[in-house]
C-alpha cells in the first residue's frame, strides 16, 4: 500500500460568520427562559458519538451561552446519550421496541435519553435534539430512516472543477494538483460537509464525477481518496468513488473491457480488493456506461446486467454496492425519424433485464424520463423493475433551475416525484414507496441527489439553495414530511426564528419553483433552454433539430411531443395501465404535463378556457412579475436577517427578475414569431417605451446580430469592438415624469465591463458586469437587466451609457426602458 499523504483535520466546527457556511447549523442563541441541560454523559466509544458530544457542546453554547460539562455519572437534568447496548452495560434500561438501525429515540423524563441501536442512530438524535430544541418542540420522539440508502452524489474532477457545479471549485479535489497532490489541503471543510448532512442524516457520498478519470482510483489516487474518506467517517459518512468500465484497457492494459471476459472480472477483482485495502468501509462505486460517450457493455454486445453484475461480484464480499446509472440513451437520434423518443429509453434498455442483477447491483434512476426538466412525468421503470433494487436520483445542482442564479426551492419538484402514484393493483404504489421498499421489497433501496456543492461560496453559492440540500437529507429521511414544514424548519435554523422571517422566506421558497417554471417552459414542454451546452438562457430551438432528443416539436400550427401509444412514439405504454390511461387521452392528461405528451395545436383550449398559445404568453408575464414580489417581500427582511446575507440576496432576487424577463420575453417573442397568433393582452412584440441600442446615438459603439434572434430585443445589440476600451450610446427622452431606467446588458466572460447612466451631464447609475455566467458571448445566458429607480425626466434630456471594455467582455447593450415609477416593465 501507497504512504498516504499528510493532511491536517481540524478539531471541530468554529465559531461562523453570517457568510452562510454555518448553513442551518448556526444554532442562534434562545431565550433565556429556555430549558437548556448543562451536563452531557455520553456512554460508549467511537468517533461517532465523539462527533456527537462535539455537536452539543457547541450547540448548546452557541444555544444557551455556557458550555455544557462532560460528566460520567448521571443526575437528574443531565442528557445521556449512547447506543441501548451501552446504556444498559451502565445499568440504564431503554426499551429498543420499534427502533431499526440508524433510528433513534429521544425520551425526556428525569434526565433526557438520547439513544439508537447504532452509533449513527446516536449521532443523527442529537442532531434531532438540537434541532428540537431551536424549534421549540418536546424532545420525546422516535424516528427511523425511510430508507438504507441516503447518499449525496459528487461530480467532482481531479483539478479541482465540477460537472454542472455552481459554487465555484470542488471541495474535495486540488486545483493544484502537482503542488498540492490531487486532493485539498483543506480537509477540515470536508469534515465540516459530512458534519453538515450528517445533521439531515445522510450517511454516504460520492466523490468524483460519473464522468470519471481513472486517476481517482488509480495506484497514485487511491491513498488521496482514502483521506477524504477518513474525514467524512467521523460523520458516519461513507464514501463511493465513480468508475469507468473501460478503465482496464488503460489502467489494466487490457486488450478488452468484456464484462464476460474473465481477464477482466480478475482486473476488477483485484482494482475492487485495492480500493478496500485504503477505504475499508467504501458503500460501493457508481457506473455509467453507454451513455453520452461513455463506453459500456454494448461494446461487447453484453447487457448491463452483465456488466453490473461483474462489479457488484467483486463488491459483495465487502459488502459494498453498485450502481448502475439508467441514464442510458443514444444520444445521436434521427431527429427526423417522429417516432424516436428519448423518454423511452431507461425503459427500453433496463425493463428486460429486470430480475437479472445481483441483489447488490442498484439500479439509479433520475425522476423523469429526460433529465432533469422543471416538469416531467417519473420515470416509468420505477414500477417496471419490480425484481431488481432501484435507488431515485435527485438533483440538488439547479442545472436546469436556473444553476443557482436564480432561487428554486426544489423540495416540492421532489414531491411531485415522490407522491406519484403508479396505481398498482393491490399495493401501495406511489415512487415513495417503492423507494422506501415497500412496494416490491427489494435488496435494497433508497436515494440519491446530484450534489454540486462547492468550496468557494457558502456551499450552494446562493443562500437560499441551501434550502434544497436540507430539503433533500429530510425527505430521504422521510418522504412523508411536508415540503412547508421542511422549508419552515430550515429558515428558523438558518436565517431566524422571527414569525414574519418564517413567513416571508417561506412564501418565496413555496412559490419559487411554480414561477420558474412559468417563465421557461410550461405545459410540460421542457427546459426550453440551450440544452446542447450550459442549460441557462432560454433557447428554444437548441432541443430540435439535433440527435439529443430533448424535442418539443414546435411547429408553425402546433407544439408538444406525441408520445400516446395510439398515433405517437408509445411511451406511454411504459406505465402500468392506470397511469398509461390517464396520460393517453387528451381529456385527462394532467394539464402541467399536456405537452409531455400530446402534440396540439396553439388554438387548443385548456380547461381554463385559455388556448395553449395566450397560457404561454399569460405564464411567461405572470412568472416573471412575481419575482418582483419576491424582490419586494425579501426588503420588507431588511435589519430582520443579517446584513451580509440581506444584501447578497437581494442582489441574487433583483439579478432573477431581469433574467426572468429576458426569459419572458425570448420566449414569448419567439412563440408568436412561429405561431404568428398574437397576445390578447398586446405584450408580445410591444414596448413603447423601448429604445433599443442599435437605434441610439452611438460613439465607439457597433451593431451586431445576436444569435438565435429572440436572446436580444429586435435580434440586435451593440458592443465595443476589440482594442476600443470607451464607448457611449445615447438618446434624447421625448417624455416627462418620474421613471425607471431598465438597461438591458450583457454580462459575458472574459473580463468585468463597467457601465456608467448619465442623465444629461450627470452620472445617475454605475455598474460593473461581474456575475459568473457560463458563456463568452453576448447572449440570453449573459443577458441581463439593471434598474435605476426614480429618476426625474424631461422632455429633451439625454441619457448617454457609458461602456467600458474589459478583457474580451465588450460591454455589449441591448436596450434602454422608460419604466413610469411605480410600473413594472
Ligand atoms: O444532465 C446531464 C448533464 C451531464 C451529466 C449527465 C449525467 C455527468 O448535462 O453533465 O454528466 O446528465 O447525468 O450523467
Amino acid at each position: 500500500m501507497a504512504e498516504r499523504p499528510q493532511r491536517i483535520l481540524s478539531s471541530g466546527p468554529d465559531i461562523y460568520a453570517d457568510d452562510g457556511y454555518a448553513a442551518w447549523l448556526r444554532y442562534e442563541r434562545l431565550p433565556e427562559t429556555s430549558h437548556v441541560p448543562t451536563r452531557v454523559v455520553a456512554f460508549g466509544t467511537s468517533a461517532l458519538l465523539d462527533s456527537a458530544v462535539r455537536e452539543l457542546r457547541y450547540a448548546i453554547q452557541r444555544l444557551s451561552g455556557s458550555t455544557p460539562t462532560l460528566a460520567r455519572t448521571v443526575q437528574v437534568g443531565d442528557l445521556v446519550i449512547g447506543t441501548v447496548a451501552d446504556l444498559a452495560s451502565a445499568g440504564i434500561a431503554s426499551d429498543p421496541e420499534g427502533l431499526e438501525p440508524e433510528g433513534f429515540r429521544i425520551h425526556e423524563a428525569e434526565q433526557t435519553f438520547v439513544t439508537g441501536l447504532d452509533y449513527r442512530g446516536v449521532l443523527y438524535g442529537c442532531f434531532e435534539y438540537l434541532r428540537r430544541l431551536q424549534l421549540g418542540l418536546h424532545p420525546s420522539c422516535q424516528e427511523n430512516p425511510s430508507a438504507p440508502i441516503r447518499y449525496l452524489n459528487h461530480w467532482d474532477n481531479p483539478g479541482g472543477t465540477i460537472e454542472r457545479g455552481y459554487a465555484g471549485r470542488s471541495l474535495f479535489f486540488s486545483d493544484n494538483p502537482d503542488g498540492d497532490g490531487l486532493v485539498t489541503r483543506d480537509l477540515a471543510r470536508v469534515s465540516d460537509y459530512a458534519r453538515l448532512v450528517a445533521s439531515i442524516g445522510i450517511n454516504g457520498c460520492s466523490l468524483n464525477n460519473v464522468n470519471s478519470e481513472d486517476r481517482v482510483y488509480s495506484a497514485e489516487g487511491l491513498p488521496y481518496m482514502a483521506l477524504l474518506a477518513d474525514a467524512m467517517r467521523p460523520y458516519g459518512v461513507q464514501t463511493l468513488l465513480s468508475i469507468s468500465l473501460d478503465s482496464p484497457m488503460r489502467l489494466g492494459e487490457l486488450e478488452s473491457f468484456d464484462p464476460l471476459d474473465e481477464h477482466v472480472t480478475q482486473w476488477w477483482n483485484e482494482k475492487v480488493n485495492e480500493i478496500y485495502r485504503y477505504i475499508p468501509d467504501l458503500a460501493g462505486l457508481i457506473v455509467k456506461a453507454d451513455s453520452e460517450g461513455r463506453k459500456g457493455p454494448s461494446a461487447y454486445g453484453r447487457t448491463h446486467a452483465d456488466a453490473a453484475n461483474m462489479i457488484a461480484r467483486a463488491l459483495a464480499p465487502f459488502h459494498g454496492d453498485v450502481f448502475y446509472r439508467g441514464f442510458v440513451y443514444d444520444h445521436h437520434m434521427n431527429w427526423r425519424d417522429l417516432s424516436n423518443d428519448r423518454a423511452r429509453a431507461a425503459y427500453d434498455n433496463f425493463k428486460a433485464l429486470d430480475g437479472q442483477f445481483e441483489a447488490n447491483a442498484i439500479v439509479q434512476i433520475k425522476n423523469g424520463p429526460i433529465d432533469f426538466q422543471v416538469r416531467e412525468p417519473v420515470s416509468p421503470c420505477f414500477a417496471a423493475l419490480e425484481n431488481t433494487s432501484t435507488v431515485l436520483e435527485l438533483m440538488i445542482t439547479q442545472e436546469y433551475l436556473g444553476q443557482q442564479h436564480h432561487t428554486v426551492y426544489e423540495a416540492p419538484w421532489w414531491k411531485d416525484t415522490l407522491d406519484f402514484d403508479f396505481q398498482l393493483p393491490n399495493r401501495p404504489s406511489t415512487v415513495a414507496d417503492i423507494v422506501t421498499g415497500e412496494t416490491f421489497k427489494p435488496a435494497r433501496h433508497g436515494f440519491v441527489a446530484v450534489c454540486g456543492v462547492g468550496r468557494d461560496r457558502n456551499w450552494l453559492g446562493n443562500h437560499l439553495a441551501q434550502a434544497n440540500l436540507y430539503a433533500y437529507g429530510r425527505l430521504a429521511w422521510n418522504p412523508h414530511l411536508s415540503t412547508e414544514a421542511i422549508a419552515d424548519e430550515w429558515i428558523a435554523q438558518t436565517f431566524s426564528r422571527k414569525p414574519e422571517v418564517r413567513r416571508e422566506i417561506g412564501h418565496i421558497l413555496m412559490r419559487s419553483w411554480p414561477v420558474y417554471e412559468n417563465y421557461t417552459g410550461n405545459l410540460g414542454i421542457g427546459g426550453l433552454t440551450d440544452i446542447i451546452h450550459i442549460h441557462y438562457g432560454p433557447a428554444p430551438l437548441s432541443s430540435e433539430h439535433n440527435g439529443w432528443g430533448q424535442w418539443h416539436r414546435s411547429t408553425e400550427t402546433g407544439t408538444g411531443m406525441n408520445r400516446t401509444a395510439a398515433t405517437g412514439t408509445g411511451f406511454v405504454a411504459q406505465y402500468p395501465e392506470a397511469a398509461a390511461e390517464r396520460f393517453e387521452s387528451l381529456e385527462s392528461c394532467p394539464e402541467e404535463l399536456l405537452l409531455f405528451f400530446h402534440h396540439v395545436p396553439y388554438t387548443h383550449r385548456l380547461r381554463s378556457g385559455k388556448t395553449v398559445i395566450q397560457h404561454i404568453y399569460d405564464c411567461h408575464y405572470e412568472g416573471a412579475a412575481e419575482v418582483n414580489d419576491f424582490v419586494a417581500r425579501w426588503k420588507g427582511l431588511q435589519g430582520k436577517v443579517d446584513t451580509h446575507r440581506y444584501g447578497q440576496v437581494l442582489a441574487q432576487l433583483e439579478y432573477q427578475a431581469g433574467h426572468a424577463r429576458v426569459w419572458r420575453d425570448a420566449i414569448c417573442n419567439w412563440f408568436c414569431k412561429l405561431s404568428g397568433i398574437e397576445d390578447d393582452l398586446a405584450r408580445v412584440f410591444n414596448a413603447p417605451r423601448r429604445v433599443e441600442a442599435e437605434s441610439m446615438e452611438l460613439d465607439g459603439y457597433e451593431i451586431v446580430d445576436i444569435e438565435p434572434w429572440e436572446a436580444a430585443s429586435g435580434g440586435k445589440s451593440i458592443r465595443l469592438p476589440e482594442g476600443c476600451g470607451i464607448g457611449a450610446a445615447s438618446f434624447v427622452v421625448q417624455t416627462t415624469g418620474t421613471y425607471d431606467i431598465v438597461t438591458s446588458y450583457f454580462d459575458p466572460r472574459g473580463g468585468q465591463s463597467t457601465f456608467e447612466l448619465c442623465l444629461e451631464n450627470r452620472t445617475v447609475d454605475s455598474w460593473q458586469a461581474n456575475r459568473e455566467f457560463p458563456t463568452d458571448t453576448l447572449d440570453s445566458h449573459s443577458r441581463t437587466l439593471r434598474t435605476t429607480r426614480r429618476v426625474e425626466l424631461s422632455v429633451g434630456d439625454r441619457i448617454t451609457l457609458r461602456g467600458f471594455r474589459d478583457g474580451a467582455d465588450p460591454a455589449g447593450l441591448d436596450y434602454i426602458d422608460l419604466v413610469p415609477y411605480g410600473e413594472t416593465a
